[in-house]
């Protein structure tokens, strides 16, 4: 039996409109350190990367007070996406509530951590990336299953947002899903990774994930990039492990508006983001998408640049030249290498 608390809390957390919730004590992260060990065992050199995440599982030396683990999933695929930005930009970012105040989703965030709050827990969180290993965490809390990209699924696909709290008293309420794994022969996720990132069941390297490339990678000197081919016309993300998911299959929905996405992607195309001024580039695409930080903004460009010689059209050329003049000097050398990537082809 659980107690009233738990239930209570578990209650608001679908009022609030999050589909599960769970609460998980802070010792059953400690398993998910074996994961990065056999990661690390597996892909050495993600070593110096992955380590970081140990903090992940021993929560109790930064959080000494904390009990348990509150763990939500909140449905990120109902809403409708611009047609145009998809296979450009992962669909996960155009509805990214992490910092946006305007969302419905990222309001309900708030008012559940002062419902806690309010119930006399001490709490703690991280919105931006997450105070815990959310996956782990909401797989141990019995809400739905890891697959085979390592993408954490309930019965109605991936498209799930994860969010955690520390509290520190100790509560517990485990689901009992009956969520079936995946096929044994299946390897759909594998195949459709264009960089081999995801090399086999549950295993991946962050380095060469076209996601971590086009957004976080700083060091991206995209002639020399190894990879820089593969990534095709995605410019910031990647979502080709879990659209080829047969478990994704229809999990999308489009069913409601994400506050002022169909205005803004007015506003984005290749083209567009090529030509973009570095204001609007700070202040209008990095509040939205600022995982780009906005010191590296010009990132955007050499990723739509990259992105046109992949898929290479004739009328991209009023872009590219426009690049060639740009103020950044990295742009500029990206778009001269183009012309003549393309007059070699
Ligand atoms: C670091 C990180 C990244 C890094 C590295 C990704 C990685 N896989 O490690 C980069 C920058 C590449 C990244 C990209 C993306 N990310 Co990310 N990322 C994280 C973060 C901060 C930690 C992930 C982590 O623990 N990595 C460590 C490794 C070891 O874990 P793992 O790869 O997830 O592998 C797990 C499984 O393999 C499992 N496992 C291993 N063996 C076995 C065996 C069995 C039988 C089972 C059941 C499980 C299992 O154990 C591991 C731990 O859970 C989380 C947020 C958080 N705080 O948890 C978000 C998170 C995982 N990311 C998320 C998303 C949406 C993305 C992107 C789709 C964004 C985008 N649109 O591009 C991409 C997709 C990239 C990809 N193909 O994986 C979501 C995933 C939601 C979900 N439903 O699963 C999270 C949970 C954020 C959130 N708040 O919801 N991400």
């Amino acid at each position: 039996m659980y107690s009233d608390l738990a239930v209570q809390i578990r209650n608001k957390a679908i009022d609030l409109h999050y589909k599960k919730c769970g609460i998980i004590k802070i010792s059953d992260m400690l398993e998910y350190a074996d994961k990065l060990r056999e990661r690390i065992e597996r892909i050495p050199e993600t070593k110096p990367y992955t380590e970081r995440f140990y903090s992940f599982s021993n929560l109790q030396s930064n959080y000494a007070w904390a009990k348990s683990i509150v763990v939500c999933v909140r449905r990120e695929g109902k809403y409708r996406l611009p047609k145009h930005l998809q296979g450009l930009i992962g669909k996960t970012f155009l509805v990214d509530y992490r910092r946006d105040k305007q969302s419905k989703d990222y309001q309900d965030s708030m008012n559940f951590e002062q419902y806690l709050q309010e119930k006399g827990l001490q709490t703690a969180t991280k919105r931006d990336f997450g105070i815990s290993a959310l996956r782990w965490a909401a797989y141990k809390a019995g809400l739905g299953i890891i697959r085979k990209n390592n993408f954490f699924y309930t019965e109605k696909g991936s498209w799930m947002h994860l969010e955690a709290w520390l509290i520190d008293k100790e509560l517990d309420l485990v689901e009992n899903n009956t969520i079936s794994r995946c096929p044994g022969s299946c390897r759909l996720c594998i195949k459709a990774c264009p960089t081999s990132s995801l090399s086999e069941p549950y295993l991946m390297n962050h380095s060469t994930c076209v996601s971590y490339l086009t957004v976080y990678k700083t060091s991206w000197d995209l002639p020399n990039e190894k990879y820089r081919h593969l990534t095709g016309s995605w410019i910031y993300g990647c979502d080709a492990c879990q659209d080829a998911c047969p478990f994704n299959h229809n999990a999308w929905s489009e069913d409601e508006e994400f506050p002022n996405l169909e205005e803004l992607g007015t506003h984005i195309s290749l083209g567009k983001i090529v030509e973009m001024n570095y204001d609007f580039l700070r202040d209008v695409i990095h509040p939205k998408f600022w995982t780009i930080q906005k010191e590296n903004v010009w990132k955007w460009k050499i990723n739509a640049l990259s992105a046109m010689l992949n898929n290479y059209k004739k009328s991209y050329d009023k872009s590219i030249n426009i690049a060639c003049k740009d103020e950044n000097e990295k742009v500029r050398e990206m778009a001269e290498w183009i012309k003549t990537e393309i007059t070699h082809t």
